[in-house]
């Protein structure tokens, strides 16, 4: 197949909330500095339901979505070097170049190198997609576009992994859990004995309630309106539990209340932004850190009284939790199978790619953490 167009089978989805659509596509051989990945298993995260939506400004239709994923090299481009055809690799939406100015800042994990092309659906060489439908081009997705049976991504945003790891289980460590566990301890960086609270017990959720575990927390406060997932969060973590529905006060009050004056961290892992004022707002005064891990629609902003922050409470986000993806991944990869973090646990449910319709469903319904489809 190398060098050759590849038609396979993807889920494209022609228009924003219109069921995705299991489709023939070509997908164009790799150019220089690309590498064509035959995906195998990839789950649903919240944030492809986000851009199907249609509330991401950067969501552009028709496109492949999916960008939590495991599979193989099939072939690479001109002058790749980091990886062959067989290498087993996580594709990673955030790059690491490890030459542009922010790779080598040493202050962050964002990488400025594929970033302009990934945000707008195509490849950097030449602005194009290597995704089309007789002749119609598709768009990319985050760099990724992993529900398709084979995609192209950049030689930066594609992590080298153990070939021993299994992939239907390590193509979590392609967003969710690794967000989560890095809030805690890259962004954040929780202390042994701090307060967390932990806003959205969903898979990103519950990854930052085991990091706080790992870390030392001494109470781990789980925040949702689904109470179904408090019986499954004991296994991650959480300690106590609040379901903002069963009170009358403003939840950052609750939380203050229970906390002796508030929470040294907070993570917002649900994407709404009232929430995230509560998060900041339940912090302790002059020093509570909030780091918003949730992405929030377009047209969205957040605000607090200044005072919030005057008074020493500090306010941060995080992408793919500070994790420098090619360097970082095959490590969560190797931790995992050393039995240091959980991955399994984070999935509830196994489909295949035809059934991707439903596979979202379950994720509105509840219930659910992961969903992993096999290809
Ligand atoms: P999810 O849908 O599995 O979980 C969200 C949870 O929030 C659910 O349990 C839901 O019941 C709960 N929830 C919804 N509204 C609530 C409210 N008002 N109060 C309390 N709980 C509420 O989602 P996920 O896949 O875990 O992702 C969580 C968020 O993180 C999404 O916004 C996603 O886009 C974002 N995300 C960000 C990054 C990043 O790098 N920053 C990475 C992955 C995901
Ligand atoms: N296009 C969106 C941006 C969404 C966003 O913030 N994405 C996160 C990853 S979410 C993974 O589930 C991220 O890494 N952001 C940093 C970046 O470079 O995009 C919007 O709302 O505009
Ligand atoms: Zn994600």
């Amino acid at each position: 197949t190398e060098g050759q167009v590849i038609t396979c089978k993807a889920a494209v989805a022609w228009e924003a909330n219109k069921p995705l659509v299991i489709e023939d596509v070509q997908v164009a051989p790799p150019q220089a500095g690309e590498v064509r990945v035959k995906i195998l298993f990839t789950a649903l995260c919240h944030t492809d339901a986000y851009t199907w939506s249609g509330k991401d400004p950067e969501g552009l239709f028709p496109c492949i979505l999916g960008h939590e994923a495991a599979g193989i090299v099939e072939s690479v481009g001109e002058g790749v070097t980091e990886v062959q055809p067989g290498d087993h690799v996580i594709p990673c939406y955030q790059a690491e170049c490890r030459e542009c100015k922010f790779c080598k800042s040493g202050k962050t994990n964002l990488c400025g190198k594929v970033r302009a092309a990934t945000g707008v659906g195509v490849m950097m060489s030449d602005r194009k997609s290597r995704f089309s439908i007789n002749g119609k081009p598709i768009y990319h997705f985050m760099g990724t576009s992993t529900f398709s049976q084979y995609t192209v991504v950049h030689d930066v945003s594609v992590a080298k992994i153990s070939p021993q790891a299994p992939l239907d289980k390590v193509c979590l460590l392609g967003c969710g859990v690794p967000t989560g566990l890095g809030a805690v301890w890259n962004t954040a960086k929780v202390e042994a004995g701090s307060i967390v609270a932990v806003f959205g017990l969903g898979t990103v959720g519950l990854a930052v309630a085991e990091g706080a575990k790992a870390a030392g927390a001494s109470r781990i406060i789980g925040i949702d309106i689904d109470s179904k997932k408090f019986d499954v969060a004991k296994n991650f973590g959480v300690t106590e539990f609040v379901n903002p529905k069963e009170y009358d006060k403003p939840i950052q009050q609750v939380i203050v209340d229970l906390t002796d004056g508030g929470v040294d961290y907070s993570f917002e892992c649900i994407g709404n932004v009232s929430v995230m004022r509560a998060a900041l707002e339940c912090c302790h005064k002059g020093w509570g850190t909030s780091v918003i891990v949730g992405v929030a629609a377009s047209g969205q902003e957040i605000s607090t009284r200044p005072f919030q922050l005057v008074t020493g409470r500090v306010w941060k986000g995080t992408a793919f939790g500070g994790f420098k993806s090619r360097s970082q991944v095959p490590w969560l990869v190797d931790k995992y199978m050393n039995k240091e973090i959980k991955v399994d646990e984070y999935i509830t449910h196994s489909l295949t790619l035809a059934e991707i319709n439903e596979a979202f469903d379950l994720m509105h319904e509840g219930g659910c953490l992961r969903c992993v489809l096999s290809m």
